[in-house]
C-alpha cells in the first residue's frame, strides 16, 4: 500500500480517537499489510485498547456463522452498542464463492457509523493470519467499538487461537451432518462458552442439541488447563473463585436467516461477559491473551532471526542431514541456534 507522505502515526491515532472512518480503514490496512507504520501504530494504540468485549464465532463452513454475526451486530446496534466485525474468510481453492456471499450479506450493515466491518483474506500461514487478526482487533478496540465479533472457520489450530483471542467464544453447529456426536468435533467443548445450534428450521436440530447436552453432561472440561503457557503465564493473579468454574455453556437453537433466537444468544453473551468480570476470569483471560500473543510474536521474530543469520547452504546441508537421518532434528535445531546466537 502506498503510504501518503503526510500520514503519520499521530495523525492516524488522532483520527481514530475522533471517529474518522477513513483513518480507521487506513490504520487497519497498515496493520494488515504490515507496512512500516504498522508496529509504531500498534504501539501507540495498544494502551487505548482493552475495553471492548471480544466475541469469537467459530464453526465449520456453511453452519451460518456470517448470518449469525450479521444478526448479532444488528441486535447490538438496536441496544445502542457499537460493533466491530472481523471476518476471516476461508480460502476455497475450488470456488471462492463464500467470499462473495459474505460480503453481500454484510452489506445490510453498511452505512451505519456504529458498525465497522473488515473482511480479512486468508493469506500466509495460520499463525500469520491469527496475528494479523489480533492486530486488527486491537485497532478496532482502540477506536472505541464496544463489541467486536470475530468470525473464523473452525479448522485445527485456529479454534484454539480464537479461544485465546476472544473473551466469549460461540461455537456454531448445524444439524444434518450425519452422526451428531461424531460431527461435533473433539476440542469444541473446551473452547465453547456458548453453543449455537443454527439452522434449527432443519431436521435434526434437536438431535444435535441432545448430543451436545450429552457431551456436556459427561463433565465440562477444565477450561483452565489451556491457560498453561508455562513461564509466560506466571501465577501472580488471585486464584479463581470456585464458583468461576461453574459456567455451563448454554445451548441455543437459532435460525439466523429468520432472525430467530438471536436476542437470546445475545443475552447469553452479555451474561457471560458479566460472569467473566464478576468471577475474576476476565483478568485471567486477558492474561492468557497477552501470553499467547507474546509467544506468537516471539516465535515469529526468533525464527526470522535464525533464518536471516543462516546461510542458505548451511540450512540446506542441515535439512539434507536430517532427511537422510544422519542427524536428528533436535540436534540440527540446536546447531542452528548455537551458530546464530539469537
Ligand atoms: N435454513 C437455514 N439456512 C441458513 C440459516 N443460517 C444460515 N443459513 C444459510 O446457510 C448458508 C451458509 O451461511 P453462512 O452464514 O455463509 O455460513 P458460514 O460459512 O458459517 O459463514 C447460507 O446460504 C445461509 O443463507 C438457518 O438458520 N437456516
Ligand atoms: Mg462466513
Amino acid at each position: 500500500m502506498p503510504v501518503a507522505r503526510t500520514e503519520t502515526v499521530d495523525a492516524l491515532a488522532r483520527g481514530l480517537r475522533e471517529g474518522d472512518r477513513r483513518a480507521l480503514a487506513r490504520a487497519i490496512s497498515h496493520v494488515e499489510d504490515g507496512t512500516p507504520l504498522a508496529r509504531p501504530l500498534l504501539a501507540a494504540l495498544y494502551p487505548q485498547a482493552g475495553r471492548a468485549h471480544l466475541i469469537g464465532v467459530t464453526g465449520a463452513p456453511g453452519t451460518g456463522k456470517s448470518t449469525l454475526v450479521n444478526g448479532l451486530a444488528l441486535a447490538y446496534r438496536r441496544r445502542g452498542l457499537t460493533v466491530g466485525i472481523v471476518a476471516v474468510d476461508p480460502t476455497s481453492p475450488f470456488t471462492g464463492g463464500a467470499l462473495l456471499g459474505d460480503r453481500v450479506r454484510m452489506r445490510d450493515l453498511a452505512g451505519d457509523p456504529g458498525i465497522f466491518i473488515r473482511s480479512m483474506a486468508t493469506r500466509g500461514s495460520l499463525g500469520g493470519l491469527a496475528q494479523a487478526t489480533a492486530d486488527v482487533v486491537i485497532v478496532l478496540d482502540a477506536a472505541g467499538f464496544e463489541r467486536i465479533l470475530i468470525e473464523t472457520v473452525g479448522v485445527g489450530q485456529s479454534e484454539v487461537e480464537i479461544a485465546s483471542t476472544a473473551h466469549t467464544t460461540i461455537v456454531v453447529e448445524a444439524p444434518g451432518l450425519g452422526d451428531e456426536v461424531q460431527a461435533i468435533k473433539a476440542g469444541v467443548l473446551e473452547i465453547a462458552d456458548i453453543f449455537a445450534v443454527n439452522k434449527a428450521d432443519r431436521e435434526g436440530a434437536d438431535r444435535t442439541v441432545t448430543a451436545l447436552k450429552m457431551m456436556l453432561g459427561q463433565g465440562v472440561p477444565d477450561k483452565y488447563h489451556i491457560m498453561h503457557h508455562g513461564r509466560l503465564l506466571p501465577v501472580t493473579l488471585p486464584p479463581l473463585e470456585p464458583a468461576s468454574a461453574s459456567w455451563v455453556p448454554p445451548i441455543h437453537k437459532t435460525i439466523a436467516t429468520q432472525n430467530q433466537g438471536i436476542a437470546e444468544l445475545l443475552d447469553s453473551i452479555e451474561a457471560h461477559r458479566l460472569y467473566l468480570e464478576q468471577s475474576g476470569t476476565r483478568q485471567w483471560r486477558d492474561r492468557l491473551r497477552a501470553a499467547s500473543e507474546l509467544r506468537m510474536i516471539l516465535r515469529d521474530v526468533l525464527l526470522a532471526r535464525v533464518l536471516d543469520r543462516t546461510p542458505v547452504e548451511q540450512l540446506d546441508r542441515l535439512v539434507g542431514a536430517v532427511a537422510e537421518r544422519r542427524l536428528d532434528p533436535y540436534t540440527a535445531a540446536r546447531q542452528l541456534l548455537d551458530s546464530t546466537a539469537v
